[in-house]
């Protein structure tokens, strides 16, 4: 037995030595590589191009491991995508005349009988959504359900780039050279003698974006959503009412009572629409050309508003017909 215990009293302390030497080696390991492991992760986290973004987002109180998480995500180049789109349309308006847009002018395929049916039962299938909106808002169905048949198709078509809405913006809001937008520059003929007419406006729509990205950033983490969960417009509007960012916060409204607002989820969309459209002077009563410059304050173009506006009455008629 004293055998047996002093052998295993020496293997004891012979395993407790091993033990204690495996763990200073390890620590002693970890030591060395530390350095090389924090420059390996932060050359890993953030491709160059994002700094600035992340610097002045910083500087404006949004900043910490979340945030540089989400930089981490996003591709090592901006997409020219956004801002080269932007600036041709921009270009086209400002050097090229463009033809008067009449009452007449819808968006092609958009006004039909076949849509208007797909609209009214979409609002039968939803109808406390639409009746919260109206009751909120004084928004009637037939108008919700036409914007939101314009914006997504009714939810179906919630982007119309591959790129996420984060992505987007922030490839929106660094991009303020014209060679940022290079494969965009021969499609605007002339460009060569405006290019500070085109930097100056770069700059205004980049700035806008960053307006953008900040609320974009602070609702993704506030509510836990991936970038990957925000598909978007070409310029980074989401949901199926198409908000941009900054219009959550100031006009989005939880109508499911889930305590969240969630702008892909009808109930949400729904009577968050209703509320913008109210905010921007929508009434019981207003005449047709009132009804359609608050429909341009949800999207500055006639064509826009003409088409809900037609929608909206092929609704109505097939109402009338049903009854
Ligand atoms: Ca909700």
């Amino acid at each position: 037995m004293f055998n047996v215990g002093t052998s295993s009293c020496l293997s004891y302390a012979l395993s407790s030595f091993l033990r204690t030497l495996s763990l200073i080696v390890f620590f002693a390991c970890l030591l060395t590589c530390l350095p090389f492991l924090s420059c390996k992760a932060s050359a890993a986290t953030t491709a160059a191009v994002w700094e600035p973004l992340l610097a002045r987002l910083a500087k404006d109180g949004v900043s910490g491991p979340e945030v540089a998480a989400l930089f981490a995500g996003l591709p090592p180049r901006p997409t020219q995508s956004p801002m080269g789109k932007k600036i041709v349309a921009l270009y086209k308006k400002a050097f090229f005349p463009q033809r008067r847009i009449g009452k007449e002018d819808y968006y092609k395929g958009v006004v039909t009988a076949a849509n208007a049916k797909r609209c009214q039962e979409f609002m039968k299938l939803h109808e406390g959504a639409f009746l919260r909106a109206q009751t909120r808002y004084q928004v009637p169905p037939e108008i919700a359900v036409a914007l939101l048949f314009v914006e997504t198709r009714l939810g179906t078509v919630l982007a119309d780039v591959p790129e996420n809405a984060f992505y987007t913006l922030a490839s929106m809001a660094v991009c303020r050279d014209p060679m940022d937008i290079s494969s965009y520059l021969p499609k605007m003929h002339g460009y060569e003698k405006r290019l500070s007419w085109m930097k100056k406006n770069m700059n205004a729509r980049a700035d806008w974006a960053y307006s953008e990205v900040k609320p974009l950033v602070t609702y993704m983490l506030a509510n836990g959503i991936s970038p990957a969960d925000m598909p978007s417009s070409i310029y980074g509007a989401v949901g199926l009412c198409q908000f941009m960012p900054s219009n959550i916060a100031r006009y989005g409204e939880d109508g499911n009572g889930d305590g969240r607002i969630d702008l892909f989820q009808i109930d949400d969309a729904c009577v968050s629409l209703a509320k913008y459209l109210s905010k921007h002077g929508w009434r019981n009563g207003l005449s047709r050309d009132r009804e359609h410059a608050v429909l341009m304050k949800y999207n500055h173009s006639k064509v826009y508003a003409n088409t809900i506006l037609a929608l909206a009455d092929q609704i109505r008629l097939l109402d009338r017909k049903a009854k």
